[in-house]
C-alpha cells in the first residue's frame, strides 16, 4: 500500500524541478533580449486628388491596416461608420470601427482639383494595406475610395496610382433632392439612421440630375462622376 502513495510525492518534485529549471533558462536568455533591434518602420505619404467637375470630397479618412480588417464589401451590407461617413461626410465612426496600425481623419473638404496629403507609418510588412473612403457630398450616400489595397511591398521613393471608382452604400435612397443632399447644391439632411435603399455596398449607378429631366433634383449635369472621383497616390518615404 506504501508504494502508490509515494508516486504522486515524486511526480510533484519532479515537476517542481522542471520548474525551477525553466526560471534559470528565462534568466540566461535576458541579456540577449535587449539586443534586440528595433523593427524597421514603413512610412507612406498617401496623397488624395479629387477629380471631379462638381463634387466636394468630405474630409477623407485614411486607413494603414493589415488582413485583419475589410472596410466593406460589394453585396453586403454597409457598417454603420460607412453609413455615416457617405451619408454625411464625416469619418470618424469609420475610423473608429477599423482595425488600424495607423489612421488620419482629414479636417477639411477637399474641393475639385485639389490635393492634400497624409502620412501614415507602422512596422514594415509585406502585409501593409491601405484603405481610403471619402463622400461625394452632392449625392445621397456616394462614396469614393479604395480598401485593403496592398502597398507592403513598396520599396523606398516607390510609389503607385490607382483612380478610385464611386460606390454606392446602399444605405439612403438616391433622390436627389436638396433636402436630403448636405453638399452646397442641396444643403440638407447628412446622417439618417433609417436605411431605405438596398442595403448592400456596390458601384454607384450614378445621377439622373434635372438635366436628365429628375425635376426633383438639386443636381444638374456638372455633379456626374463616371470616370472615378479620387486618384489615389502612395508613396513609400
Ligand atoms: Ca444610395
Ligand atoms: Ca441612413
Amino acid at each position: 500500500m506504501h508504494i502508490p502513495m509515494r508516486v504522486p510525492a515524486l511526480m510533484f518534485l519532479f515537476t517542481l524541478g522542471l520548474s525551477a529549471c525553466g526560471g534559470d533558462d528565462d534568466d540566461r536568455m535576458n541579456p540577449s533580449a535587449t539586443l534586440t533591434p528595433e523593427p524597421e518602420m514603413a512610412m507612406f505619404e498617401v496623397t488624395l486628388r479629387n477629380t471631379t467637375h462638381n463634387q466636394p470630397l468630405s474630409p477623407p479618412a485614411v486607413i494603414l491596416h493589415n488582413g485583419d480588417y475589410n472596410a466593406w464589401d460589394i453585396g453586403a451590407m454597409a457598417s454603420n461608420g460607412l453609413e455615416v461617413l457617405a451619408e454625411s461626410g464625416s469619418p470618424n465612426d469609420f475610423i473608429t470601427e477599423a482595425t488600424a496600425l495607423d489612421s488620419e481623419a482629414g479636417t477639411e473638404v477637399l474641393m475639385p482639383g485639389q490635393h492634400v496629403s497624409f502620412t501614415v507609418r507602422a512596422v514594415a510588412s509585406e502585409q501593409l494595406m491601405l484603405t481610403v473612403a471619402t463622400m461625394l457630398v452632392n449625392t445621397n450616400d456616394a462614396f469614393t475610395g479604395l480598401k485593403a489595397w496592398p502597398i507592403g511591398d513598396l520599396a523606398i521613393d516607390a510609389s503607385r496610382e490607382y483612380l478610385a471608382p464611386v460606390y454606392d452604400a446602399g444605405t439612403e435612397a438616391n433622390s436627389e433632392t436638396a433636402a436630403t443632399v448636405p453638399g452646397p447644391a442641396g444643403g440638407g439632411e447628412g446622417f439618417n439612421s433609417a436605411r431605405n435603399d438596398v442595403d448592400f455596398v456596390a458601384r454607384h449607378p450614378g445621377v439622373v440630375t434635372v438635366d436628365d429631366g429628375l425635376m426633383s433634383s438639386a443636381l444638374d449635369q456638372s455633379h456626374r462622376f463616371d470616370n472615378g472621383a479620387v486618384q489615389v497616390e502612395v508613396k513609400r518615404i
